[in-house]
């Protein structure tokens, strides 16, 4: 057992479309359990900061203009190897090429030709996720 914490978030597209609620239901369906939870209007340097290993990319600033129109959920998950689990339940980062079944297969769209509105975030290792965590809620850190 590697009981583990991840950082989700449900990104403004998915917020604004009303899915918060099913992503916590998949969660909990799979047996994870919620350590935080919290509604977020992230500013510009809370995301620069979350998204710094992306910084320089081409999709950085379109990526940081996207989270930062609206409000998203923030949930801290817990259990058994939950940060792999929760990237293979949201699927690969392109919603077309994600898989039915995935969080993003089901209910991603792909606009404006970028797979920016992928509707959900999960920390990628244990030192992101740590990282992470520290940013969104750091009186859990
Ligand atoms: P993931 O969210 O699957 O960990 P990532 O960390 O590589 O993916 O990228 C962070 C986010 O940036 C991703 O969820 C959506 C956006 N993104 C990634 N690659 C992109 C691209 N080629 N064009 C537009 N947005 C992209
Ligand atoms: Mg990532």
């Amino acid at each position: 057992m590697t009981i583990e914490r991840s950082l989700v978030l449900v990104k403004p597209d998915g917020f604004a479309r009303g899915l918060t609620g099913e992503v916590i239901r998949r969660i909990e369906a799979k047996g994870y359990t919620l350590a935080a939870l919290g509604v977020f209007t992230p500013t510009v340097e809370q995301l620069q900061a979350h998204y710094a290993e992306h910084e320089g990319k081409p999709f950085f600033e379109p990526l940081v203009e996207f989270m930062s129109s609206g409000p998203v959920a923030g949930i801290v998950i817990e259990g058994d190897s939950c940060i792999r689990a929760f990237r293979v339940m949201a699927g690969a980062t392109d919603p077309t090429e994600a898989a039915p079944g995935s969080i993003r297969g089901d209910l991603g769209r792909e606009w404006n030709h970028n797979v920016t509105k992928n509707v959900v975030h999960g920390s990628d290792s244990v030192e992101a996720a740590q990282r992470e965590i520290a940013i969104w809620f750091p009186d859990l850190a």
